[in-house]
Parts: C-alpha cells; sequence; structure tokens
C-alpha cells in the first residue's frame, strides 16, 4: 500500500481552517517562529525495524495482523509512516534478524520512500542456528577467546552491512554481565569487553561512530558489564573520538535523572543518540511520552541547552532513533504516537526562554526558573509540530488519516491476518 498525495491534500484540506485559526494563536507568542518551525521540519526520528510488528513479553505474544513479512515490507511500514508525517525519514536495522540481501535493491527502494539508514545493531545477546560458539555466559566478556573472537567477527559483518546501505553508525547492545555473585570477574569481563570493543572500533570507516548502549539490568540481574552511563563513558572514553555513549530512555534504575547525565554527556563530547520510549518501571519500551512526558520535555531542554552551547546541528548531530516494543497497539499508531510526543517535547524545548533562564539561575530565583521552564512545558504547540506538518507535505493529524483510510485493513488484505514479524 502507499498513500496518495491527493489523500494528504483532501485531509489537510478538511482541516485547513480550524488548523490555522488554531495555529495562529499559538505562533502569537513564539518571537522566532520561523526558526521553531524550520527546525522542526529538520527533525528526523528512525524507526527501529524491529519495532513494526507486535511484540511480546516472555510470557506469551498475541500477534496483530498484516504484519511486515520482509525488510522490503518494513522499508513499506516506514514509507507509510514517513508519507503521513514526514518525520520519520529514517531506518535503524537490527542484524541478523534483518538481513539486507540485496543491499542495492534495499537502498534503492528506501531511497523511493525518503528513507536513509541509521545506526545498524548488532546482536550478539541471542544464539542464532547454526552459530558454533553460544553467548549463554555472555560474548564479548566471555572467558573463551573463541566466543569472543565470534562476536567481534558479527559485529564486524555489522558494520560491513551497514556500509552497503549508506549507514554511518553501529550500536552495541551487550546483554553480558551475570546473575549470580561470583559468576564473574568484573575486571576480566570489563578488559575482554574493551579488547573486542576496540577491535571493533579498528575496523570502523572514518566517517562512522560507534554507540555503546548500556543498561541497568537485563537479561542479567546481578551485574550488567555496561550496566551505566559511568561504564560506557569509560568504555566510550578509552576506544577513543568516534565512540560515544547512547541513551535508552528506559535502561536506568527507577527516578534516575537522564537530563543531567544527557547534559554531562553533551558537555564531555560523549552523547552519541538515544532510544526513545517510556517506562513506568524498567525498559517497558511503551509508547514515548505516554507515561512521563514532562521528564521527555526535560531532557529535550538539557539537550538545546547543551547542543547550542557547542554550536551542534539538532538535527544531524546526535542519532534519534526509537526502541520500543507494541504488545497491545498496532505498532504503526504507536509509532505515530511515538514520534510525535518526541516532536511536541522538542518543540516545546524550543520554547524555553534561555535568556531568561539563565538570569534566574544567575539570581538563585528558583520560583522564576520553574515558571520559565513551565510556561514552555504546558504551551499547547500542537499547532506548530502540525503547521511544520503541513509545510513539509505532511498530514496535519497523521494517526486521524491513518484510521479514516483503514491503512491496516489494507495492510491485511495485502499481507494476510497471520503474519509474523521479526525482532523484539
Ligand atoms: C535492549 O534492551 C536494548 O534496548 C537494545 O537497544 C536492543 O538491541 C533493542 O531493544 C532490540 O532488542
Ligand atoms: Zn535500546
Ligand atoms: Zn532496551
Ligand atoms: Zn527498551
Amino acid at each position: 500500500m502507499q498513500l496518495e498525495k491527493y489523500q494528504v491534500d483532501e485531509h489537510n484540506q478538511s482541516l485547513l481552517a480550524e488548523h490555522k485559526r488554531r495555529f495562529e494563536f499559538t505562533a502569537h507568542g513564539v518571537a522566532n517562529i520561523e526558526d521553531v518551525l524550520q527546525k522542526l521540519t529538520a527533525f528526523q526520528i528512525a524507526i527501529p525495524s524491529w519495532a513494526l510488528g507486535t511484540g511480546g513479553t516472555r510470557f506469551g505474544r498475541f500477534a496483530g495482523a498484516g504484519e511486515p513479512r520482509s525488510l522490503e515490507e518494513k522499508i513499506e511500514d516506514i514509507g507509510l509512516l514517513h508519507a503521513l508525517n514526514k518525520s520519520s525519514g529514517a531506518i535503524s536495522l537490527h542484524i541478523p534478524w534483518d538481513i539486507p540481501k540485496n543491499a542495492d535493491a534495499i537502498k534503492i527502494l528506501a531511497a523511493q520512500h525518503g528513507i536513509r539508514f541509521d545506526a545498524v545493531n548488532s546482536n550478539t545477546f541471542q544464539d542464532q542456528k547454526d552459530q558454533k560458539h553460544s553467548y549463554k555466559f555472555g560474548s564479548l566478556q566471555h572467558v573463551n577467546k573463541a566466543v569472543r573472537d565470534q562476536a567481534i567477527e558479527h559485529n564486524l559483518e555489522v558494520i560491513h552491512y551497514g556500509k552497503a546501505l549508506g549507514s554511518d553508525s553501529i550500536t552495541v547492545w551487550l546483554s553480558d554481565g551475570s546473575c549470580f555473585p561470583g559468576q564473574l570477574n568484573f575486571r576480566k569481563a570489563f578488559q575482554h569487553t574493551l579488547d573486542g570493543l576496540q577491535q571493533v572500533y579498528a575496523a570502523l570507516p572514518d566517517n562512522w561512530k560507534m554507540f555503546v548502549e548500556y543498561k541497568a539490568f537485563e537479561p542479567n540481574f546481578y551485574s550488567m558489564t555496561v550496566g551505566d552511563w559511568g561504564q560506557s563513558l569509560l568504555y566510550a572514553s578509552k576506544l577513543g573520538p568516534k565512540a560515544y555513549t547512547l541513551v535508552d530512555l528506559g535502561h536506568h534504575l527507577p527516578n534516575a535523572n537522564i537530563e543531567q547525565i544527557v547534559s554531562l554527556l553533551l558537555m564531555e563530547k560523549k552523547l552519541g543518540g538515544f532510544h526513545f520510549n517510556d517506562s513506568k518501571y524498567g525498559d517497558d519500551d511503551l509508547t514515548v511520552g505516554s507515561i512521563r512526558p514532562y521528564q521527555l520535555f526535560l531532557i529535550f531542554n538539557e539537550l538545546i541547552e547543551g547542543m547550542d552551547a557547542r554550536g551542534m546541528n539538532h538535527a544531524t548531530d546526535l542519532g534519534w532513533m526509537i526502541d520500543a516494543s507494541h504488545n497491545v497497539k498496532d505498532p504503526l499508531e504507536d509509532l505515530l504516537q511515538s514520534v510525535e510526543a518526541i516532536k511536541l517535547a522538542y518543540a516545546q524545548a524550543l520554547l524555553v526562554n534561555r535568556r531568561e533562564l539563565e538570569q534566574a539561575q544567575q539570581e538563585n530565583d528558583v520560583t522564576r526558573a520553574q515558571e520559565i521552564l513551565q510556561a514552555a512545558y504546558r504551551t499547547d504547540v500542537r499547532p506548530l509540530v502540525a503547521e511544520a506538518r503541513l509545510r513539509a507535505g505532511a498530514a496535519l493529524q497523521p494517526l486521524t488519516l491513518f484510521r479514516k483510510l483503514k491503512v491496516r485493513t489494507e495492510l491485511v488484505k495485502e499481507r494476510g491476518a497471520k503474519t509474523v514479524a521479526t525482532g523484539l
């Protein structure tokens, strides 16, 4: 299925008068409105290839229908999202879940949908069939060199696929760690991991980045070998200038101050990018902005403050990716909601009056500082995000149009009711 331009135009036409009224009301109070709109239009969020099917938990998976059965169909799905919101112009691939067998053809298909390839992800947290050594007791940290070498080899293969697709970064997430005290020598596990990452790092093309993702727990519940931003930063610093820390919002212990982590990583030039999702307890992988939208806003507030201080380009200098799992919602609807939530938080953070905030901080005017932040957060920026979409040729209300056009019903007709997409 493909969305036609006239379908978007008709939808927009029917909502235009009301939209204009709402937009003008909000825009009136924004001094740098054109700059805000331009930034919103440029800001693209990569969709993970593993989130287009219904996810599950270890207790079960309740499959959806019309799920993409191949990488080609996943790209088609992202093409639909991008046609609806013009904000999802990138895909993040997980290898070997989505091996681009014919990279040239995949590249052409993606380009037809206006999609580029964001970070490629390696997977040494599962055993694949025909795999020689098991990762049951870790991959890069493993006590056995043959296992470590196999994991390094896999990462090199991922870089190879990424190169063929025009990607320029690799995300390494390791499930390595231990479940019980005494199982692991922490120092040796760290050193083996560092050694493995160094070998992968050495194979990075010049313009590539390596993102080292951390996670507090799961699947290991006593220790994780890349367990928090401190450890990730340690690896990234030892690796060199092409290595960065990747922040997945669900990978912290409860109530961690993620916005402060973001601020300091930026200061150290070591923030590489994000896996956006939301959570109440742990790595819940829920829709972005569904649980803690204020936290998301505070994160964007620090991002803008830190990126502007360093003259960075908001749209291109960090990796913006979603990492979510959809158990009870239509994955495409969920992703539309996630992208929208990210853009709303970004827009709100763009409205923060930085000069006044800095002055309030200098004067220790705590009340004023809170008022400034919340004035931005409590602004209804939906018309601004919608206007940016309108100007980019996307739908004023992507989710409404998705439902009106019965996109999922069409996909079920094409693909069938019993389809299983790869990934978590
Ligand atoms: C796992 O918890 C991490 O978030 C990784 O980013 C992982 O590669 C991704 O979630 C796919 O499983
Ligand atoms: Zn992640
Ligand atoms: Zn995760
Ligand atoms: Zn997650």
